[in-house]
């Protein structure tokens, strides 16, 4: 019993309601043993009388409808493709639609989160529009706000996840359970645009391809338009999401409904009155199309599968295939694996552990790395500065030696000058002398005749 519920839990934590109401649809007590690993010795024992414990799917039903569902819906297509108008049609409300430009410079994501009611079911749907697809010059990058788009979502949660105080059962869930894409009704081929994008997100998202506006294009062209979409797509190795086939309450109109993928849809939240009642169709000259009738398109269809049939399947295929794969290529990035190199089981402890080692490890490398770095440079600056002062010495003894030729030189030039000047002193005496005694001889001449 404590193991049923435990099984009950684990399910009901991955919000995997179909699958517990399966299981218990089954359940007696004979069939508890399979749950166990073997080789445990659990005794099955049948009970005497009414114990109660059968009221558990009706516990999770009531848990789940107090607490509300959440879904949220991506659409990618052109601007003015029909997004907004099947969006209205599905949810028979009026969502709040702006019309876009179709000259937005780059692709945009658009997401309005709305509270929903059916019943007693509460449902809180976010619709997300592509705004500016396929509106540029170059497509090419086109898809990749999309991409980041759902990765962005993928990592809120994940990261709620890891967080010490998780509230993941009041977390508003963003991630995108259902990509509705849409192709445009040109009775020709997918656009390179489609294919790449379908090809990026396949792997991200469960995608569901629908041919827009398919009141524009004849009935025999939608048959082979369909063929050709879906043999382009498997020879593209694009995975559409393909409806569940394991539960059999279902699996016989789920095998139906995958033979009509693409679903043409037209959508319309106009009323005409047909017959003796309104119904929601588009009226032209030459008649009305009506959005709810089979014969006219497969509105119908994609309605009962998206949210009548496969809503939760939707949900579960997100949590367990596409946020699996996300979180497991994350983790591996960071470092963490479940084995180590000969397969043996590693904790999340020693992996980090592990990690610090080598973090520390290569923390020691680079400080090693940038001491021997330092080391070096100083010895550099040192032998630059050593020759700097060599060339400066160098200089300072060539300055020397010319101060002290040019001293040497001033020198010779005074001593010449000294010389000059004696000499010229010396004949002035001598002239002088010389003056003096012919002065002198005249004086004697004069007195001589004057007697
Ligand atoms: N023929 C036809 N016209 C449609 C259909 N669905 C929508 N339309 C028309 O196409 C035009 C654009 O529709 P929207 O629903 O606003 O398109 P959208 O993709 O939301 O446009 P943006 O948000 O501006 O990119 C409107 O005039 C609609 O009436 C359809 O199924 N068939
Ligand atoms: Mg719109």
């Amino acid at each position: 019993y404590l193991l049923s519920v435990k099984v009950i839990e684990n399910m009901a934590v991955q919000s995997n309601l179909h699958t517990v109401r399966k299981w218990l649809q089954h359940l007696d007590n004979d069939l508890f043993v399979q749950f166990l690993p073997q080789g445990q010795g659990v005794r099955p024992l049948s009970l005497a009388g009414h114990v109660g414990f059968d009221s558990l799917p009706d516990q999770l039903v009531n848990k789940s409808i107090c607490q509300g569902f959440c879904f949220n819906i991506l659409c990618i297509g052109e601007t003015g493709i029909g997004k907004s108008t099947l969006m209205d049609t599905l949810f028979n409300t009026n969502f709040e639609n702006l019309e876009s430009s179709h000259f937005e410079p780059q692709v945009k994501l658009h997401a309005q989160t709305y509270d929903l009611q059916e019943s007693n079911v509460r449902l809180r749907l976010t619709v997300v529009n592509t705004v500016g697809f396929g509106d540029q010059m170059n497509k090419q990058e086109s898809y990749q706000p999309v991409v980041d788009y759902i990765d962005r979502q993928f990592e809120s949660y994940l990261q709620e996840e890891l967080k010490i105080k998780r509230s993941l059962h009041n977390y508003h869930d963003s991630r995108v359970h259902a990509c509705l894409y849409f192709i445009s009704p040109s009775g020709h081929s997918l656009k390179s645009l489609d294919l790449v994008t379908m090809k990026k997100l396949d792997s991200k998202v469960n995608i569901i391809p629908v041919i827009a506006k398919a009141d524009t294009i004849s009935k025999s062209e939608l048959h082979k338009f369909k063929i050709k979409i879906m043999s382009e797509l498997v020879s593209n190795g694009v995975q559409i999401y393909q409806f569940p086939l394991d539960d059999e309450t279902v699996a016989k109109v789920n095998t139906t409904m995958n033979g009509h993928l693409p679903f043409a849809v037209v959508g319309s939240t106009e009323e005409v009155s047909v017959g003796n009642k309104m119904v929601k169709a588009r009226q032209y000259p030459w008649g009305v199309v009506q959005v709810e009738n089979e014969s006219h398109c497969d509105f119908v269809k994609l309605r009962e599968m998206l949210i009548c049939v496969n809503m939760e399947d939707l949900r579960e295929q997100t949590h367990t295939r596409h946020y699996e794969l996300y979180r497991r290529c994350k983790l591996e990035e960071m470092g963490f694996k479940d084995t180590d190199p000969e397969c043996k089981p590693v904790s999340l402890q020693q992996t980090y552990e592990a990690k610090r080692q080598e973090f520390l490890v290569e923390l020691q490398k680079r400080e090693d790395e940038m001491r021997q770095m330092f080391v070096q440079r100083v010895k550099e600056k040192e032998s630059e500065l050593k020759e700097a002062e060599r060339d400066l010495q160098g200089r300072f003894e060539q300055l020397k030696r010319l101060h002290a030729d040019e001293k040497a030189a001033l020198e010779e030039k005074k001593r010449l000058l000294d010389e000059d000047q004696s000499s010229f002193g010396k004949r002035r005496a001598a002239a002088q002398l010389l003056q003096a005694q012919s002065l002198t001889a005249n004086g004697k001449k004069d007195k001589d005749r004057k007697k």
